[in-house]
């Protein structure tokens, strides 16, 4: 004898409405109980949801996407008597009268183990700050709950069982997050490539763990969510890439006087147009002339990928952390158009509106950090683009010329470059070039 029984959302505390984020059985699994059935999540939590018994998955009544709230109806599920559940507690029906399917909530207790909750990192950091006196040391769970990447309980267990760490591997699924078949890459990926180590690769020594509290007061404000994903790419970029950085810099004072007569006249415009359209223009202009700076490294470093398009990502700096807007086909709109989209991309940034369609595809990117100041700064190439443009505060400075010093705005810029793909000469060539078309704008719509 077997029971249809509905398995219902249960009780997820003071959440009021999730979204489903993973359907981690099909149709005709069988699943034993405890084992996860879907993985949900809010803006405060990820959590799965586990099977209440053993048995036999017969209908799927949820969707990838679906937003659920408590009592709504998961799957159902075939449960034979015989497999643990008694008959005296939860049957009603046999097989054949399906639409008698019995309802079955999973009980708080059981549903939500406080292991298969995973706080979300805050992207503002002040709530999560924690004041710390000297002698009580810092719990260690805060740590460790806010350093997680960003995964189901499901995907953690499998990474455990075959010794993955997920801060190494990269979230293919919605906003970054790593699926199951993300670890089964990264091991197949592991595996061919011990295969290629020689014994005597460079081993990194390990950072030691301090106790700051010995030292005086300290506070411990979580990392925020963008901050832990991008800093794991940075310093896979960092460590991977062998970086050279050229400096170099551009007189734009007639940029500048141009960039000003035009948005005085487009002041009625909801967007401003500055310097970084320019910056993108005559970046085009230059990885046309340079086409192995808009390319990737194939993974067998063997081929240089060149692309025929130019979707140029650029650096926003917003409350959580860095993100890298993208914008497509720069190559193919003006000047007016690129201020625009940069405009809108930067305000959905500093929202948290972008998706991750607006951030994939970049061919090469500009980091502008020139709206607050600095003269120099070495960005880290943006994997697997091969090279970047990081660019400095413009400034007044005297340039001799004609036999006397004149003032001009000059724009300090610097390229940051895959040393495996662009050598020196052609590193500065490209400064220059680009240097070039700042330097008289004529050039740009040549
Ligand atoms: N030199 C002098 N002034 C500059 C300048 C430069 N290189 N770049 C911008 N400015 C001026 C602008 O003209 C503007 O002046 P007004 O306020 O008088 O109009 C002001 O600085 C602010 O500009 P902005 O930064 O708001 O606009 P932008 O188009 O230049 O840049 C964006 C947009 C999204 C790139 C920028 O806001 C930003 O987030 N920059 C940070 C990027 C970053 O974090 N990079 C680091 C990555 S590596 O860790």
């Amino acid at each position: 004898m077997s029971t249809l029984k509905e398995i219902l959302i249960p009780d997820i505390g003071d959440i009021e409405q999730a979204e489903v984020i993973e359907i981690l059985v099909a149709p005709e699994d069988r699943v034993t109980a405890e084992e996860p059935l879907i993985t949900l999540e809010s803006d405060k939590a990820t959590m799965e949801i586990p099977s209440p018994h053993t048995g036999v998955i017969r209908e799927l009544k949820v969707t990838v996407g679906d937003k659920v709230t408590q009592g709504d109806l998961i799957l159902i599920l075939e449960v034979a008597d015989e497999l643990g559940a008694p008959a005296t507690e939860t049957s009603t029906s046999s097989l054949s009268a399906p639409e008698q399917a019995e309802t079955v909530p999973v009980t708080p207790d059981t549903a939500l183990p406080s292991r298969q909750i995973e706080a979300a990192a805050e992207s503002t950091p002040l709530p999560g700050e924690k004041a710390l006196s000297p002698p009580p040391v810092p719990p260690k769970s805060t740590d460790e709950n806010t350093s997680k990447p960003h995964a189901s309980p499901a995907v953690r267990r499998i990474s455990r069982e075959l010794g993955v760490d997920l801060t190494q591997v990269t979230g293919s699924g919605p906003k970054g997050r790593i699926l199951k078949g993300d670890v089964q890459l990264f091991v197949k990926g592991a595996m061919a490539k011990a295969e290629e180590i020689p014994s005597h690769d460079l081993v990194l020594p390990k950072m030691p763990a301090v106790d700051y509290t010995k030292f005086g007061e300290i506070k411990i404000r979580p990392l925020p969510r963008i901050k832990t994903l991008s800093g794991t790419n940075l310093h896979r970029n960092w460590l991977t890439i062998p970086h050279v950085t050229q400096f170099d810099e551009a007189d734009i004072t007639d940029l500048e006087a141009f960039c000003k007569a035009q948005t005085k006249d487009s002041s009625q415009q909801s967007f401003k147009l500055t310097l970084l359209a320019f910056l993108m223009k005559a970046t085009v202009v230059a990885l046309k002339k340079y086409p192995h700076f808009n390319a990737s490294l194939d993974p067998g470093g063997k081929n240089l990928v060149i692309k025929k398009y130019f979707h140029i990502g650029f650096a926003v700096d917003t409350n959580a952390g860095l993100v890298v807007p993208v914008v497509r086909n720069a190559d193919c709109k003006g000047l007016f158009d690129l201020a625009r989209e940069l405009s809108e991309l930067g305000t959905k940034a500093r929202e948290k509106r972008l998706t991750p369609a607006d951030m994939q595809g970049g061919s090469f990117t500009i980091s502008s950090l020139g709206g607050i100041g600095g003269t120099a700064f070495t960005p880290i190439v943006n994997a697997p683009e091969v090279a970047i443009l990081g660019v400095s505060r413009a400034a007044m400075k005297p340039v001799y010329s004609d036999g006397e010093f004149v003032p001009r705005l000059i724009l300090p810029f610097s390229l940051s470059y895959d040393h495996r793909v662009i050598d020196g000469a052609d590193g500065v060539r490209f400064t220059r070039y680009l240097s070039n078309m700042l330097s008289d704008i004529r050039n740009l719509s040549l």
